[in-house]
């Protein structure tokens, strides 16, 4: 019988980036011009052949942080989301990260999203070290995509690129535990 697995992704940035309509666009909702804070969080589930992918969205304001932290258990993913057009939300992506490292155990793949790909770009943000330091946490490629939740370029794209390094990882622990049972 197929393989079942419940996947959990949770999507993280400052506010406004656009990680709920990053979240909409991928389960195929309508884009909203509107912008109305996720209050805690927000919770899709979708349905991936044998798996179930439940997408945390959490509330970017750091006041949200005590309540952030109740959902980063069992993450297998997550998705570091800036916003193109305003630089203060790429130089709060280490803050992000320090948010991640204290709740985030064992380590999982990151993605870094680049979002808002259809308005004007107003900085050009090098994440090389922000890189460096994930990977050194992680061991795990990092990819850096650029996105757009209105127009949905690059959503589905950046969900596979995640979801594969998920695989990946899942299955990597799995071996391990099994060669440390049969020792
Ligand atoms: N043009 C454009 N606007 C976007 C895009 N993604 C989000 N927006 C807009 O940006 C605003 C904020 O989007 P949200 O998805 O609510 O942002 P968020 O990251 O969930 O914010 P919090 O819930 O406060 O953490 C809204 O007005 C969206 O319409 C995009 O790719 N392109
Ligand atoms: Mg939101």
């Amino acid at each position: 019988m197929p393989k079942k697995f419940a996947l959990k992704v949770i999507l993280l940035g400052d506010s406004g980036v656009g990680k709920t309509s990053i979240r909409r666009s991928y389960m195929g909702d309508s884009f909203k011009q509107n912008y109305n804070a996720t209050i805690g969080t927000d919770l899709s589930v979708k349905r991936i052949g044998n798996s179930f992918l439940s997408i945390f969205d959490l509330a970017g304001q750091l006041g949200y942080k005590f309540i952030r932290e109740e959902y980063y258990a069992g993450a297998q993913g997550l998705i570091l989301v800036y916003d193109l057009t305003r630089k203060n939300t790429a130089n709060q992506l280490d803050i992000w990260f320090q948010e991640i490292e204290k709740n985030v155990y064992p380590a999982v793949p990151i993605i870094l999203v680049a979002n808002k790909s259809d308005l004007e770009r107003k900085h050009n943000f090098d994440a090389s070290d922000l890189i460096k330091k994930i990977y050194k946490w992680s061991g795990i490629k990092v990819h850096t995509i650029e996105t757009s939740a209105l127009t949905g370029a690059n959503i589905e794209q950046m969900f596979d690129l995640l979801l594969k390094q998920m695989e990946d990882n899942i299955s990597k622990y799995e071996n391990q535990s099994k060669s440390s049972l049969s020792v």
